[in-house]
């Protein structure tokens, strides 16, 4: 890909100056921010977590020319990657491509991704002092890049479809934080919490002041919904939950959701949907771990939902994958229901699977 650094800044300083042109407001599918709204919809939106990725051709074209950070900080490949589902897949909706550590990243801590292992911080957090170094104030800042490929995706996407932009929850971001790299059980960010919790709420409330910044930066420069990522949710049970995850959340919905609607995915937090649909959250997105049925239940029916189809039953013949998404829309009910996988897609689905998904909901007719 040819980078056109000079037209870029021409572009992203006239976006930076003018508010985003109407064409670029106006959405030609506006079903992902209907369905958030609870409004009624001829067929529920569908798109994919992580559906800017590891399983397309065109991404591994990418991946394999310019390293991670690269293609999350050059806003010329980020919106060429978040275009990549729309175009090929033919998604509802675009997520911005970028991931939630950038957000340790401009509070001061080095981040590098290796092929096959995830992230790594080598210089985790292990005491109050080093939550006291952590930059708070200015890190928003230092995610320009983040907004710059906001508004040049938003340019390039002319209103086809919704731009979702996300950020990880504090819980989610301290585990990697503390931990330094990806952990099944992530034992010592728990442990951390346990036995410093002064310091794990010092860093939990610094992680949650930077991510109010980042979103309201977000909003700014034009996404139209949000998304949080509380993937290590479930990795609690409902009493901590309550104390170490769920009051920051309730915070960064509650200061952002008077100007953009949030989806809350808490993976594995079944045990407290009523709490997490008690902060104001437009949506909340569900695991497979749990049915339609009791998810709709333990939110009383009134709130939007989206899920909850397992990643891997994309490797399922496309015939079985069609009558499944059948079911799975059957079972949520088409109004209030953003058609999804439970958690992102995994490398190794066809393409031909990710699409047999989508159609199966676009062309979804109720009996
Ligand atoms: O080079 C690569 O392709 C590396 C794989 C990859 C990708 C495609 C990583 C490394 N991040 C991303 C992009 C990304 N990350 C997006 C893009 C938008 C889209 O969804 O299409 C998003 C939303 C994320 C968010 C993210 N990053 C989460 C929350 C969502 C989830 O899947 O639970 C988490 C936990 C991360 C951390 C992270 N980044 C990358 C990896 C491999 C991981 C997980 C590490 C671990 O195992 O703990």
């Amino acid at each position: 890909m040819e980078l056109c650094r000079r037209s870029l800044s021409n572009i992203l300083n006239m976006v930076k100056q003018e508010p985003l042109p109407i064409s670029t407001r106006i959405l030609k599918n506006d079903l992902l921010l209907k369905a958030l709204d609870g409004k009624p919809v001829h067929r529920p939106p569908v798109w994919m977590m992580r559906q800017a990725g590891r399983y397309l051709p065109q991404y591994m074209e990418l991946k394999n020319k310019y390293d991670f950070f690269t293609r999350v900080q050059t806003p010329e490949l980020a919106a060429a990657i978040t275009l990549q589902p729309i175009d090929l897949i033919g998604t509802d909706a675009a997520i911005l491509f970028s991931d939630i550590l950038v957000v340790p990243q401009a509070m001061g801590m080095e981040v590098t991704m290796h092929e096959g292992k995830g992230p790594a911080l080598p210089a985790v957090i292990r005491c109050m002092e080093d939550v006291e170094q952590l930059i708070v104030e200015e890190a928003a800042w230092h995610l320009q890049y983040v907004y710059d490929a906001i508004a040049l995706t938003k340019q390039q996407l002319e209103g086809r479809v919704p731009l979702i932009g996300f950020a990880g929850a504090p819980w989610t971001l301290l585990c990697y934080m503390v931990e330094g790299k990806g952990s099944k059980t992530f034992d010592k960010a728990k442990a951390f919490c346990y036995t410093q919790p002064e310091a794990a709420h010092a860093l939990l409330q610094a992680i949650t002041d930077v991510t109010i910044a980042y979103l309201r930066n977000q909003i700014k420069a034009g996404v139209d919904c949000l998304q949080l990522f509380d993937s290590w949710g479930g990795l609690w049970d409902k009493e901590d939950f309550a104390i170490f995850s769920l009051p920051y959340i309730q915070q960064i919905v509650q200061s952002v959701k008077y100007e953009c609607p949030v989806i809350l995915y808490a993976k594995g937090v079944w045990h407290s949907l009523p709490e997490l649909q008690e902060t104001g959250a437009a949506a909340l997105g569900i695991d497979w771990c749990n049915t339609p049925q009791q998810a709709r239940k333990l939110t009383n029916h009134s709130i939007t939902l989206q899920g909850n189809y397992d990643p891997v039953k994309l490797l399922n013949p496309v015939n079985k994958i069609s009558q499944d998404v059948k079911a799975m829309i059957d079972a949520f009910g088409t109004t209030r229901y953003i058609a999804n996988l439970g958690h992102g897609i995994i490398p190794n689905i066809p393409v031909d699977h990710a699409k047999a998904f989508v159609q199966a909901v676009k062309e979804y007719k109720a009996e």
